[in-house]
C-alpha cells in the first residue's frame, strides 16, 4: 500500500471556520514520513492557516517536486488541486498552471536538494518572475528520501551522523531569493509553529513571489549533535527579528499593541501585517540591510528567523506581462484565436 486514507469522521464538536469547515476538511492522507519529522509539524501548520484564512479547499493549487517534503502535499488539503511534478521543477510547472489560470491560490512545497541542487535554476526564476506564489522551502540540509546525503544547504562544518564534516559552503536559500527579487521572504522552523502559522497566512496573502524557508529536522540522518539543522542546534541559536500578526481585512483589530515596537503593514487585499519587533535595529522593508543581518547572522551561527523581507510595493508576473483579468482558462476560443489577420498585424509589428 503506498497510501492511507483517513477515515471521514467528523466529531460533532469540532470548531467549523466562517465557511463551515473544520479542520479535518483541511487534512489529506494519513504521513508515512517518519515520526518526529520536522515536515509534518509544516504540514500541521499549512492545515491551520488555511483553516484560519477560511481558503476554499478547491480554490487552491499545491504543487512539489520530489523529496519526503514533496510528499507531504499528499497529507493536507485532501480537497485541493494537486501536482507532484518532476525533481526541482515544481517552480516551471506552477508557473505555467498560474498563467493558465490565475484565479487559484498557488502553492510550492520543495526541499533543500530538491530546490537548492537540481532545481536552483528554476527556484531562481520564479522568484526573480514574481510568480503569484507561497514556496515553502523543508530545509533539513539531507536529501532524507534517498537516506541523508548532505545537500546544498548543509553548513559548512556541519557533522554527518557518522561524524563526517560537511567542507563545501551552504547555498543560503533567502539570501538567494533576496538577491534574485523576491518580494517576500521569511524563514521559520518546524518546531515553531506560533510564528509559522502567521507566516504562511501571510505568504498566501502576498501578490507576489513569496518564499518561506522552513527548518525542518530530519529525524531520521540529520538531527544529531553535530548537524545545524537539528531540533536542539534550532532551538538554542534561533534569533526571531519579528513576531507576526496576520488580520484578514474583514476583522477589525481589537488587540492593544500599546506596548510599542510595532510596526503596521497594510497588504494589497487590505489585510493588515502586524509586526512586533524583537531586533530593534532591523528593518524588513530594507532588503540590504536584510541581507547584511543574514549574512552576519550566518557567521555567528545563528539562525535568523522571522519576516526578513517584504517588498514596500510588490507586483506579480500577471502584472509584469500586462495579461488579461479574466484567467487564460476561461477565455473563448475568438478571444484566444483572433485569427489570421491579427498575427499577421503581429508579426508585423516585430519586423
Ligand atoms: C532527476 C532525479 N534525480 C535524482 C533523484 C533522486 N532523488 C529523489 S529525492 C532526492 C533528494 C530529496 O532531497 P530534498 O529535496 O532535500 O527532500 P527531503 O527528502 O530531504 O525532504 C533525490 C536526489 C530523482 N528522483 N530524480
Ligand atoms: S527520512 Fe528524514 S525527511 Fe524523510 S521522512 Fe524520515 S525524518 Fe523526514
Ligand atoms: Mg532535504
Amino acid at each position: 500500500m503506498t497510501y492511507l486514507t483517513k477515515p471521514r469522521l467528523h466529531h460533532p464538536t469540532l470548531p467549523a471556520n466562517r465557511i463551515g469547515y473544520t479542520r479535518r476538511d483541511y487534512e489529506g492522507k494519513v504521513s508515512t514520513l517518519c515520526a518526529g519529522c520536522g515536515h509534518d509539524s509544516i504540514s500541521a501548520a499549512i492545515i491551520q492557516a488555511c483553516w484560519e484564512l477560511d481558503v476554499e479547499p478547491h480554490r487552491l493549487a499545491k504543487l512539489s517536486g520530489i523529496g519526503c517534503s514533496s510528499k507531504t502535499p499528499d497529507y493536507f488539503l485532501g480537497q485541493s488541486h494537486g501536482f507532484n511534478t518532476v525533481h526541482g521543477r515544481m517552480p516551471s510547472v506552477l508557473t505555467g498552471a498560474n498563467l493558465a489560470n490565475r484565479d487559484l491560490i498557488y502553492l510550492g512545497v520543495s526541499g533543500d536538494g530538491d530546490s537548492a541542487s537540481i532545481g536552483l535554476g528554476q527556484f531562481a526564476h520564479v522568484m526573480r518572475r514574481g510568480v503569484n506564489m507561497t514556496y515553502v522551502l523543508e530545509n533539513n540540509g539531507v536529501y532524507g528520501l534517498t537516506k541523508g546525503q548532505f545537500s546544498a544547504t548543509a553548513d559548512a562544518g556541519s557533522k554527518s551522523k557518522r561524524g563526517v564534516a560537511n567542507t563545501e559552503a551552504a547555498v543560503d536559500t533567502v539570501s538567494l531569493a533576496l538577491l534574485m527579487g523576491a518580494t517576500f521572504v521569511a524563514r521559520s522552523f518546524s518546531g515553531d509553529k506560533k510564528q509559522l502559522v502567521p507566516l504562511i497566512k501571510a505568504a498566501l496573502a502576498h501578490e507576489g513571489a513569496a518564499f518561506l524557508d522552513v527548518i525542518s529536522p530530519c529525524v531520521a540522518f540529520n538531527n544529531h549533535p553535530g548537524s545545524t539543522k537539528s531540533y536542539d542546534y534550532v532551538r538554542e541559536h534561533n534569533e526571531a527579528v519579528n513576531r507576526l500578526d496576520f488580520w484578514p481585512n474583514r476583522e477589525s483589530i481589537t488587540v492593544d499593541y500599546s506596548e510599542g515596537g510595532v510596526i503596521e503593514v497594510p497588504q494589497h487585499d487590505g489585510s493588515i501585517l502586524k509586526l512586533r519587533k524583537l531586533a530593534a535595529d532591523y528593518d524588513p522593508g530594507d532588503r540590504v540591510n536584510a541581507m547584511t543581518h543574514i549574512a552576519r547572522a550566518a557567521e555567528k551561527g545563528e539562525v535568523l528567523t522571522g519576516l526578513l523581507y517584504l517588498a514596500p510595493e510588490s507586483q506579480d508576473l500577471h502584472a509584469h506581462l500586462n495579461t488579461t483579468e479574466v484567467p487564460f482558462n476561461k477565455l473563448e476560443e475568438k478571444e484566444l484565436c483572433p485569427g489570421a489577420g491579427m498575427l499577421e498585424r503581429i508579426n508585423a509589428a516585430l519586423r
